[in-house]
């Protein structure tokens, strides 16, 4: 037993943390729940999306050659977990067979909070000690969950920070009771005309109740991973800060909320282009490699990396290649932005020439 209670032995709980967050390699979040999957889904299909295309999609990007080489984990949906590869494989058993962690996203979606018009708080705690079991034994090393905060006139407030920092603690704590890894995912949106200073203060109390919850609650910070938004402006503000700005200000804001035990961070995309997001990361890992941090600084992206795949594969079995190669290769380039060295010209002028 650790000192929380869970039943790892030998610190695995804080192996697997550390191989999520390898250098050189980062998250694949491929945890759209049914009703997302299919949003996406809509416009690139000529029909109604079905478990099947879901499934196809999946399959894809799961048993796309040579993604191991950049990509340590994978996050699935529940319907996924219990899904199989067209020759009968489990896709969880597909993913850990080429040496990819598979893990789950286990909350069950932020609603309206009461109280709090315009706010919402993450549900999916009752049952979760028994969910957790049975994900373990279908294969999920690591789980997820997501709070939501919204920026706005004066939102967030202090009350959907609390509940939502006590929900992805008490979380944390029952995945480390059943041997999983919590990767903890709160989310400051940057839906809106907010400055970036905004961003990051308000980037900063979030950070700041999550992690006093978390030792309440008594979680292992070695056997978690964390993974924030990046401190940007909000979409729809006049002023956006260039990716130097944008990393001065992440790091800052980690370092002031973040303990140094904390096994790695892994960030989110937040619906930046795929280009922002590596380029971003390329510059908070630059800066990171001169101050030094006592974090890796990885990546957990859902658009980022199959936004495009998903566009160009449309559902259409001749098109599944082309759809792999560009998952291959965003996850490539972010796996150059793990140590710094992402190279936009060079990337264009590889595009430009294929
Ligand atoms: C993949 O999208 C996840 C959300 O799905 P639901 O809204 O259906 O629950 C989301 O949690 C995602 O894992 C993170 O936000 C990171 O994804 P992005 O696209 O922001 O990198």
């Amino acid at each position: 037993m650790t000192h929380n209670g869970s039943r790892q032995e030998d610190g695995s709980l804080e192996a697997t943390a550390l191989a999520m967050v390898a250098p050189g390699k980062g998250i694949l979040a491929a945890d759209e729940s049914v009703g997302t999957m299919d949003k996406r889904l809509t416009p690139v299909l000529d029909t109604e999306p079905t478990e099947e295309h879901r499934r196809a999609f999946r399959e894809l990007m799961f048993t796309a050659q040579g993604a191991e080489q950049h990509i340590s984990g994978a996050i699935l949906f529940d319907e996924t977990l219990r899904q199989s590869a067209s020759d009968g494989t489990p896709l969880a058993q597909v993913l850990s067979g080429r040496g990819i962690i598979p893990g789950i996203k286990v909350d069950t979606g932020a609603k309206p909070l009461a109280g709090a018009p315009g706010e919402k708080v993450t549900e999916g705690l009752d049952g979760l000690r028994e969910r957790l079991e049975e994900y373990r034994e279908m294969g999920a090393r690591f789980a997820k969950w997501r709070g939501v905060l919204a920026i706005g006139d004066g939102l967030p407030s202090d009350l959907c920070i609390a509940v939502n920092a006590h929900a992805l603690a008490r979380y944390a704590a029952l995945c480390q009771e059943a041997g999983i890894v919590p990767i903890v995912e709160p989310e400051t949106l940057m839906d809106g005309e907010h400055t970036v200073d905004v961003s990051e203060q308000v980037t900063q109390r979030v950070l700041r109740a999550v992690f006093d919850e978390l030792a309440r609650q008594r979680v292992a910070l070695e056997g978690m991973v964390l993974k924030p938004n990046m401190v940007l402006a909000g979409y729809e503000s006049p002023q956006q800060p260039d990716h130097e700005e944008v990393a001065e200000r992440t790091l800052r804001c980690l370092r002031r909320s973040v303990p140094a035990a904390v096994a790695g961070i892994a960030f989110l995309s937040g619906g930046q282009s795929d280009e922002a997001a590596t380029a971003n990361l390329d510059a908070i890992n630059r800066l990171a490699a001169d101050e030094g941090v006592p974090w890796q600084l990885s990546f957990s992206y859902g658009r980022a990396l199959q936004a495009t795949p998903l566009s160009l594969w449309a559902g259409q079995t001749a098109q599944i290649q082309a759809a792999q190669d560009a998952y291959l290769e965003l996850a490539r380039r972010n796996a150059t932005a793990r140590d710094g060295s992402y190279d936009p010209q060079q990337d264009r002028e590889f595009a430009s020439a294929a």
